[in-house]
């Protein structure tokens, strides 16, 4: 019998270490290619391994639940094992909501088309809560259990717990103080690393501490007249945005003057264009309140944009009858997407001038970009300069390397080719 009971505690002592070192590997690699997908800096290199770390990231993501299933099987023993021991029991507790917490908005996250920005605006606040928060505390974690921070082979020559309080205190003091002087050691690095992009994205997220006029003061864009925003646009009729555009780049962000900066539409046309800023901010605009989306989860509701119509631009041109899809160039030189001639005519596919009645800064695709409300950012070309009508199709950056080719945000677009 006692041996029977020794084998079993054998095994389930195997068992949970090994439950523990898959979680250990699994939370490794999900925070590399997460701490990877969230950088600006590896937005910029990666360029098409970023699809490929994505999908990493989620296959990875979902086998996290496999430890929390295996665990709950034994957690009852595990439970009983840690009676008399809080601090234990709440670091379990701590663990398994940041798993499940990661899980569950993770899949909001990954059938983003499912759910929809609803869905996945709150699911990203909380992934990057969990992350900026849950990430630190499992380092601290792991690093003050190994070995070399824990052992402390002169500590059960005392042992405390047999001494009498006063002296025992004092025979303690210095033994602890290697261990705690490494705890606070460990927590000031993690503060350091972390400390920083948790506080801008608090500052972004939370207190909005970046406004528009921020970003405007510090534009790097020289052009000169500003354009002068219509009666609908300021103040905004849209009442102004609600949420924060996370400033996306795969190059530096480019800087345009007058004399640097022209709008071209060519290829398959009846009449070419080039137009300088001067030329370009007289012309005819419209206003539109509209959503934008990221596939990345993120939106910003009721943009009150000002610009030019997609669709007036490409009628000024004339369009050819072999022309068939609308290629859109970024003055990053890098950058491309395209739509169908048919998506380009939808009444709310703009070439922006203003947003929320103020010229859109450099960091958000300033002087001028495209806005493909119903799609998701990624077709929204920033610092657009060129629009080219062709006869075959274009893949455009991001779906060179992986994105959707259909950009629809809702399933009901998505038929509308
Ligand atoms: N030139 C250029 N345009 C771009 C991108 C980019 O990296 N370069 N990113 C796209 C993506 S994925 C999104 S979500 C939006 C983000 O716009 P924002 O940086 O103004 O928030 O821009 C889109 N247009
Ligand atoms: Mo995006």
């Amino acid at each position: 019998m006692v041996n029977w009971l020794a084998k079993l505690r054998k095994g389930y002592g195997k068992k949970l270490r090994r439950i523990h070192t898959w979680n250990a590997w699994i939370v490794v690699i999900l925070a590399i290619t997460g701490l990877i997908l969230v950088s600006g800096y590896w937005r910029e290199a990666l360029g098409g391994w970023r699809v490929w770390i994505k999908w990493a990231h989620v296959y990875v993501g979902l086998l996290l639940i496999a430890p929390v299933i295996y665990y709950l099987f034994l957690a009852a023993k595990h439970w009983k094992q840690l009676r008399g021991r809080p601090k234990q029991k709440t670091n379990v507790i701590v663990v398994l909501g940041l798993l499940v917490g990661w899980f569950l908005s993770g899949i909001v996250l990954w059938q983003l088309k499912l759910f929809g920005p609803s869905w996945t605006n709150p699911a990203l606040v909380i992934h990057d809560l969990l992350t900026w928060v849950g990430l630190p505390y499992i380092i601290y974690h792991s690093i003050t259990r190994l070995k070399w921070i824990k052992e402390e082979p002169e500590r059960r020559a005392v042992k405390i717990e047999d001494e009498p309080a006063k002296k025992g205190l004092e025979d303690e003091r210095p033994i602890y103080s290697r261990r705690v002087f490494l705890k606070w050691s460990v927590a000031g690095v993690l503060a350091v690393i972390f400390g920083p992009p948790f506080l801008k994205w608090i500052g972004k997220d939370l207190w909005k501490t970046q406004t528009m006029e921020d970003l405007l003061a510090s534009d790097a864009n020289r052009m000169v007249p500003p354009p002068s925003p219509s009666p609908k646009s300021l103040p905004p009729i849209g009442g102004g945005s609600r949420g924060e555009f996370r400033v996306y780049t795969v190059t530096e962000i480019p800087a345009f003057d007058n004399a640097t900066w022209s709008f071209t539409i060519d290829g398959l046309v009846n009449k070419e264009f080039q137009w300088n800023w001067e030329e370009f901010v007289k012309m005819q605009r419209t206003v539109q309140v509209s959503d934008f989306h990221c596939v990345t989860g993120w939106s910003v509701y009721q943009n009150t944009w000002e610009g030019l119509r997609l669709k007036d631009l490409l009628a000024m041109a004339g369009v050819r009858e072999e022309a068939k899809f609308v290629k859109f160039y970024s003055g990053d030189e890098v950058y491309t997407d395209c739509l169908s001639l048919r998506q380009a005519n939808y009444d709310d596919m703009m070439v922006a001038v203003l947003h929320d009645g103020q010229p859109i800064p450099s960091d958000l695709g300033g002087p001028v970009r495209l806005i493909a409300p119903k799609m998701y950012g990624y077709k929204s070309v920033k610092w657009l300069n060129r629009i080219e009508l062709i006869a075959e199709e274009h893949i455009g950056y991001w779906e060179q390397r992986g994105y959707d080719q259909d950009g629809w945000v809702s399933k009901r677009g998505a038929t509308e080719t």
